[in-house]
């Protein structure tokens, strides 16, 4: 049994998000945390929003509310929409904690005491409309990178380019429209990550077994200089981890606090405390400190690909330049983008589906299935209605539930709802154990791997091997000369039910329970022998019949979903 730690990017507190952000970083973080739970591991999977900074601000201020109250509400909203996605976070913390505060801080001294830190004064964008300086998200304008017209002050959203608000062409104020702007002298912190790009470079040189995209993005902003220049890591705002306190190695920085990137990652492990501080944990450090038991702890984060640079060089330079024995991220697992049915998902522009609004129609397994098994892995992946209905029609309805329920109720109807006795094995049996058991390590090596649509891939494989098997088989044939044969083929089927469940628990969970739990079969261990797993119902064994697993999407429902989903969220 190995530890795993799991974290998925902490979503902004600013409002719901859509589908495009979930399965670019909480849903594969909960198959991945699911899977290894299911494989006996032990797990410890983290999730928090991120509440500090300009998105929080903006928020807040455009739903008329103060900005603590805001966070609040929207937290409580968002934990409430992931456990309707059966996110299995062990904690969803907020970043806004007391614990963050605390070690946020803690860390920025360690790094200035270890002269990582620099004073600097500069000049800085100020609106003399707004009456405010202009950091980050209050400003936009173009991206001196790529051209992008609405590139935001600290990062572009089309290149991924960490930026500076004073980079941008053209900007304005976001908060008033303003381009009466003009550069006034205030003191920031900067974090010298100049100072530790060889060991930054050793590290992710290290990491050979990374999805390209991971060690590829963080390589380019290595590797042109750009993503180790020094990084200012505070910002003139209110809301956030104040940047003066009681043992900080700096004066004059009060009214200020860090930056929201800095504070965010920092998250992950204040959120390990916030879990043993709410009572549902013994001992954070064990899985943090690697002079604390963190040393055999595997570590996996999940994110989407604009988050790269910031796990790949910013928090690790943290990290690293604190000279303490903070647990270093083992695997970086990241997505590009899901796009919506032939351009972007906006939320600005209220297109595509939010994460409420996809609970509303359809429950979470639909989505979950869909969003797993067309992971935006290689390259972006679009999400078409047609294609949402074709696949949860035919995985889900015909391969998966059908079975379930033409084995369920043939063998109600033949033998009632018990197990029969009878028959043993041939040749067509030991075959198809044989062919699930390649498959299913061909599932477990995917899974390992992080490969999601290759693992959703195998894994309907092995339903379609039962679903041959039945129209082979035909036990409603064989029923009529061979009964004793046709009750050993239903034994099976009914065995493959409870497989089935089991294997698809990380995918579906509310599917997996219900088939379990018709087959009076809850305690389910993951398979490790085929023919003894095929085994485990025995004759007698009582179970029920389901209720249908999956409807089918009807033409009119996924017409009147892509009218409704086109934009301009109401
Ligand atoms: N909140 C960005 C995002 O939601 C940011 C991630 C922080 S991870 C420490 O995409
Ligand atoms: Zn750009």
């Amino acid at each position: 049994m190995a530890r795993h730690l799991i974290t998925s990017a902490i979503p902004y507190i600013n409002g719901i998000k859509h589908l495009g952000n979930l399965v670019g970083s909480q849903l594969p973080a909960d198959l991945y945390a699911r899977y290894l739970r299911g494989r006996g591991h032990e797990v410890l999977f983290l999730c928090a929003t991120d509440e500090h900074g300009t998105p929080a601000e903006l928020a807040a201020a455009k739903a008329g509310k103060p900005v603590a109250d805001y966070c609040a509400e929207m937290h409580a909203v968002q934990a409430e929409i992931a456990s309707g996605f059966r996110l299995s976070f062990d904690h969803f913390g907020r970043s806004s904690s007391a614990q963050n505060k605390a070690l946020t801080q803690h860390m920025a001294r360690r790094l200035g005491e270890a002269g990582l830190i620099r004073e600097v004064t500069e000049q800085q964008m100020y609106s003399v409309a707004d009456g405010r300086f202009l950091p980050d998200r209050y400003i936009e304008g173009t991206c001196p990178n790529c051209g992008f017209e609405s590139a935001r002050g600290d990062q572009c959203d089309n290149c991924t380019k960490q930026l500076d608000p004073i980079d941008l062409i053209n900007p304005r104020s976001t908060v008033s429209g303003s381009t009466d702007l003009e550069l006034r002298e205030t003191k920031h912190l900067y974090l010298r990550q100049s100072a530790l790009k060889g060991d930054l470079e050793a590290w992710i040189d290290g990491k050979t077994n990374w999805p390209v995209l991971s060690t590829s993005i963080a390589k380019k902003w290595l590797n042109d200089g750009d993503g180790l220049q020094d990084r200012g890591i505070t910002r003139d705002l209110a809301w956030g981890v104040p940047a003066q306190f009681a043992d900080a190695p700096w004066q004059g920085m009060d009214g200020k606090v860090f930056y929201v990137w800095f504070d965010a990652p920092i998250e992950y492990i204040a959120c390990a405390q916030e879990w043993v501080d709410a009572g549902k944990g013994a001992d954070w450090e064990r899985w943090w400190r690697t002079d604390k038991g963190a040393a055999d702890v595997t570590y996996t984060q999940f994110m989407g690909k604009d988050n790269v640079p910031f796990h790949t060089l910013s928090f690790p330079a943290t990290i690293l330049g604190s000279n303490e024995p903070w647990k270093l991220v083992d695997y970086i697992k990241s997505f590009n983008y899901l796009n919506y049915d032939g351009g972007q998902f906006s939320t600005s522009r209220g297109r595509g589906v939010f994460m409420d609004q996809a609970l509303e129609i359809l429950p979470s397994d639909y989505w979950r299935w869909w969003l797993l098994s067309h992971a935006p892995e290689t390259s972006d992946a679009e999400f078409t209605w047609e294609n949402f209905q074709a696949s949860v029609n035919k995985d889900l309805a015909d391969v998966l539930g059908n079975f379930v329920s033409r084995i369920t109720k043939f063998c109600r109807s033949k033998f009632g709802e018990t197990v029969p006795e009878g028959g043993t094995w041939g040749p067509q049996e030991d075959g198809l154990a044989e062919a699930l058991k390649s498959r299913l390590s061909a599932y477990e090596t995917f899974m390992d791997d992080k490969e999601v649509r290759k693992a959703a891939a195998e894994l309907r494989a092995i339903w379609v091997l039962g679903n041959e098997y039945l129209q082979s088989a035909a036990p409603w044939v064989t029923f009529k000369e061979d009964p004793e044969k046709a009750a050993m083929q239903t034994r099976l089927g009914l065995n493959l039910i409870r497989l089935y469940a089991n294997l698809a628990a990380p995918f579906i969970p509310d599917a997996s329970t219900t088939m379990l739990t018709a087959m009076n079969a809850q305690n389910a261990d993951w398979p490790t022998d085929m023919v003894e797993a095929l085994h485990s119902l025995p004759a007698g064994h009582a179970f029920v019949v389901p209720e249908v697993l999956f409807a089918k999407i009807s033409d009119e429902q996924r017409e009147d979903w892509q009218m409704r989903f086109a934009g301009v969220r109401t």
